[in-house]
């Protein structure tokens, strides 16, 4: 089977699992590009990456939905435009009404919207409250943003911390990805609730994780707090989305879901690892030398 088949099929079958699909919507997918074994961005992508945690399912089907919403405003006004137009150009319609109020037809398009707001609303607040309740977390990890890396801390597993920094174009090696890779991931696993404390030690970042759901501003002097379950072990990939300085665009975060049992490993290794780290003095300066390099030699 040929990939374009494979990403049509794919496309068909998601678009009966939402039912009721129209021929707009069934085009729209068959364009997105199936998820690879890494959730990555994929090139010519038009769809969301695929859901990797139940808050980034949950929103997923509420971006769909929303999306029905959305088609079926854009007839309706396409409709009564096209109608309007056919309906009362001067030929057929060489004189014209006088009319200005409309009781009936002014409160219908008030009501109507308000409905659709409310129901939006229902939808949409539980979503939001739900990616706000942090509580009975398995684990606690701490993102810190800075200009242009990220910094992880495992408070629950010894408090260990280490930098991850983007492998640069020319030292990519096999199964690395430009832009994404980072020369440490951040490890986690799978099948926990993960509480992410999100904070920046410069200026404002982003901690974005598209499969997981996951976009939280990370600001100087202040927590923010998140969550996600990561569903199966894999390569994730995210970016910083706050707009935060030359670097922005080279400061990926490579996150690895494994199982307890190698979670478990991993936090060994890493504790003797990274344990020079630890004495490092708190809060540590902002460093440019490392990434300046590869990031000026990428600008030009
Ligand atoms: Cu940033």
């Amino acid at each position: 089977m040929t990939m374009n088949s494979i990403k049509i099929l794919t496309a068909a079958a998601r678009a009966a699992r939402l039912g009721g699909f129209t021929a707009f919507a069934l085009l729209a997918s068959a364009l997105a590009t199936v998820p690879a074994a890494a959730q990555q961005p994929e090139p010519w992508q038009m769809d969301l990456q695929a859901p990797h945690s139940s808050l980034m399912a949950q929103l997923t089907a509420f971006h769909d939905f929303l999306l029905y919403i959305i088609f079926g405003i854009n007839i309706i006004v396409l409709g009564l435009l096209v109608f309007a137009v056919i309906r009362f150009n001067e030929k057929r319609h060489p004189t014209p009404s006088k009319r200005t109020h409309n009781t009936t037809l002014e409160v219908v398009w008030s009501v109507v919207p308000i409905f659709i707001l409310m129901v939006i609303g229902v939808f949409s607040l539980p979503l939001l409250f739900a990616s706000d309740d942090t509580v009975d977390a398995d684990m606690t990890v701490k993102v810190i943003g800075r200009q242009w890396y990220w910094s992880f801390e495992y408070p629950d597993q010894g408090d260990f911390t280490f930098d991850a920094f983007r492998v640069p174009d020319d030292q990519i090696k096999e199964g690395q990805l430009r832009l994404l890779s980072t020369d440490e991931n951040l490890v986690l696993p799978v099948g926990k609730k993960i509480r992410v404390l999100v904070t920046s030690s410069d200026v404002l970042h982003s901690f974005a994780m598209p499969a997981l759901g996951t976009k939280v501003d990370a600001v100087p002097g202040r927590t923010n707090e998140i969550w996600f379950n990561i569903d199966k072990p894999g390569m994730y990939y995210g970016q910083c989305s706050e707009l935060c300085g030359s670097g922005h665009a080279f400061m990926p975060v490579a996150l690895k879901a494994v199982t307890q049992a190698e979670f478990d490993a991993w936090v060994a290794k890493a504790r003797e690892k990274f344990a020079a780290a630890d004495e490092e003095p708190a809060p540590r300066p902002v460093r440019f030398a490392r990434n300046d390099a590869p990031v000026s030699a990428s600008v030009r």
